[in-house]
């Protein structure tokens, strides 16, 4: 019998990935997906014919006990959330709303319904925030700079403990920054990917971005999944950091990005504080050994490889969007 898996946040960067990953494996894949107005199927529209959509939201109860029940899955990914940190201060009940106590909704929903099914919460570094240790490893205290981080952590905290009061199968990974030629637009990687594109391409004079001193430790997503399925996978339910154990700037970010077009990046980036977040996380640097001696996992792809891939991507949309196959770029 093929294993079936529901997925929360299947549009974006991550269920993206992810379920390519489960479909390899032949899971049979449910993905939650929210009301929306407009197309929300970009990341995955590849996959439609694969998968079953079930419409649903982190806030409402009743879809998330109905999802359970229709889908019957033997593991549950919750990867939905607001995600963007700089719109939780803009946002910041309704950020704790979906990204915080939505957790404890899809939790009571899996108990209710198939408490044996195993649950991947997806936590986040920016809980360590104004980071008490360096590098950042399980142990290391929470200290969020954010509404997000501060619905993370709640997140994180709710899943471990359903899993000390009912002994389910919970799990949180502790995901450093991961990106993609699928990330949002207003993610930092992606925007620098995409304006760089377009001004090789005579298509924008300039990119305004916020703190180019800030550090993060980024990695490219495909990898990241399939820690998330790994640590579903083992004998035990644990919480594992998950990340590349090297960090670097987002001035660093745009020399390599621009480098890559053979830009000079200092004469095309200028600051603009409205970019600039109410409190910064300055430095992120993950310690992932536990998950590379628990899980066997590490990442394979350079943050060098990371931001030319990403480039390369946005260069090819634009031959696509010149012939008309795929809309205009959205801009952060
Ligand atoms: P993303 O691209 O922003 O995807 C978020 C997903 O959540 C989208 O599918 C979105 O749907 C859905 N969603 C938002 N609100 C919802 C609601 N009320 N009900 C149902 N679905 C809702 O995020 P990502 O980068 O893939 O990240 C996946 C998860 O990992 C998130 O929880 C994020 O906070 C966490 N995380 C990400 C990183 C990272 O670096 N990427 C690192 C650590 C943790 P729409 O498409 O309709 O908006
Ligand atoms: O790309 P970012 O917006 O990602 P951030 O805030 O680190 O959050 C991402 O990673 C978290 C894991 O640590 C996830 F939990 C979260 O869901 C999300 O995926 O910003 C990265 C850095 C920040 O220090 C920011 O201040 O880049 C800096 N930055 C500088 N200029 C900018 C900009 N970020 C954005 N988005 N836009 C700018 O113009």
């Amino acid at each position: 019998m093929a294993k079936k898996a529901l997925v929360t946040g299947i549009t974006g960067q991550d269920g993206s990935y992810l379920t390519e990953l489960l479909l390899q494996k032949k899971y049979q894949v449910f993905g939650l997906v929210q009301r929306s107005a407009t197309d929300p199927f970009d990341n995955i529209r590849h996959l439609l014919d694969d998968i079953e959509i079930i419409v649903g939201d982190l806030s409402d109860s009743g879809s998330l006990i109905r999802a359970l029940q229709q889908s019957d899955p033997d593991e549950v990914y919750n990867l939905a959330a607001q995600s963007f940190v700089k719109s939780s201060w803009d946002i910041p009940e309704m950020t704790g709303d979906v990204t915080g106590l939505g957790v404890t909704r899809m939790l009571e929903a899996v108990r209710t319904v198939k408490p044996q099914a195993r649950f991947y919460q997806a936590s986040s570094s920016e809980m360590f925030g104004q980071v008490a240790q360096t590098p950042q490893r399980e142990t290391t205290p929470f200290h969020p700079r954010s509404p997000y981080g501060v619905a993370k952590v709640y997140g994180h905290w709710i899943t471990v403990n359903y899993r000390e009061s009912y002994d389910m199968f919970a799990c949180s990974g502790i995901l450093f920054n991961h990106e993609s030629p699928r990330r949002g637009y207003e993610f930092v990687t992606r925007k620098v990917a995409s304006t760089a594109a377009y001004i090789k391409e005579g298509l924008a004079s300039e990119l305004t971005l916020g703190n180019l001193d800030s550090k993060r430790d980024w990695g490219f997503a495909g990898d990241y999944v399939e820690a998330m399925w790994l640590m579903l996978q083992q004998d035990a339910p644990d919480d594992y950091v998950i990340g590349t154990g090297e960090n670097h700037s987002v001035q660093e970010l745009c020399e390599v990005a621009f480098g890559h077009l053979g830009l000079d990046w200092t004469k095309y980036v200028k600051q603009d504080k409205r970019f600039m977040r109410p409190a910064e996380v300055e430095v992120l640097l993950s310690d992932p050994s536990k998950a590379r001696k628990n899980l066997k996992w590490q990442t394979k792809v350079s943050f060098e490889k990371l931001i030319q891939m990403m480039v390369d991507a946005e260069m090819k949309r634009i031959v696509e969007m010149r012939a008309g196959e795929v809309p205009g770029l959205p801009r952060a």
